[in-house]
């Protein structure tokens, strides 16, 4: 291993305190406004603005800058449609017989069930891999490190960039996932970590009357 590299951090800014706040607000204001849609529009939505979404979302921080992630947009119908497939078998086993009473009245108010059309209906199905260790050619492996929290990481920037495109997610998570390291030919370093549907909502769209906890519920100043 060389000597470590450093470069001089050129881009950070920084804004005067009133400037500062208002930046926060203007920031809660924009992602307060993002909500879970599960009644998604066909309406296209052009490529070039999920690609840029996702070289945002490689950006993220994560262990020892390893990058544990891949992402495999799917838009053609045929896989999407396989997908629905697989995904609704899982999930009619987990309504049906997976899921004890309590996890089903923890969800009850969602209104969620087996039923998943939005995952042919979206346009796209952004689907997340986590990488916990790297395959090399000759078939060695390298370790990733912390490789739920840089995925889970990755994961915020690219919803947050997608809603600040003005498009809607769904951070869909059918149980177990593995179907789709089969349906997309993904490695078997690789674990889908969850399926970001993405698309435009539907004209009708309705989401649940959910509130948020109050600042002194979520956060402590000591
Ligand atoms: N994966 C199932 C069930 C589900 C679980 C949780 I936790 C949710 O917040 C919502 C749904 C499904 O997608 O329906």
């Amino acid at each position: 291993m060389g000597d470590p590299k450093f470069l001089p951090l050129k881009d950070f800014r920084t804004y005067p305190p009133e400037e500062m706040a208002q930046r926060a607000e203007q920031f809660y204001e924009e992602i307060r406004r993002r909500r879970t849609v599960r009644h998604f529009s066909s309406q296209p939505v052009p490529m070039a603005v999920i690609r840029q979404c996702l070289l945002a979302a490689g950006t993220a921080p994560n262990g020892a800058n390893r990058q544990p992630w891949h992402f495999v947009v799917v838009q053609d119908p045929a896989v999407k449609r396989e997908i629905r497939r697989a995904a609704e078998a899982e999930e009619r086993e987990f309504y049906e017989h997976r899921a004890p009473q309590e996890w089903l009245d923890a969800l009850a108010h969602l209104g969620t069930d087996a039923d998943k059309p939005f995952l042919e209906i979206a346009p796209y199905l952004i689907v997340i891999f986590s990488q916990s260790y790297e395959l090399h050619p000759d078939g060695g492996k390298t370790k990733n490190y912390y490789v739920q929290e840089s995925v889970g990481i990755a994961t915020g920037i690219l919803i947050n960039a997608l809603h600040h495109c003005g498009l809607a997610t769904l951070t869909h998570t059918p149980s177990p996932m593995g179907f789709l390291n089969r349906i997309l030919r993904r490695p078997q370093n690789e674990k889908p970590y969850l399926v970001l549907v993405t698309g435009f909502p539907a004209e009708d769209a309705r989401v649940p009357e959910i509130t948020k906890k109050s600042f002194t519920e979520i956060a402590t100043i000591i």
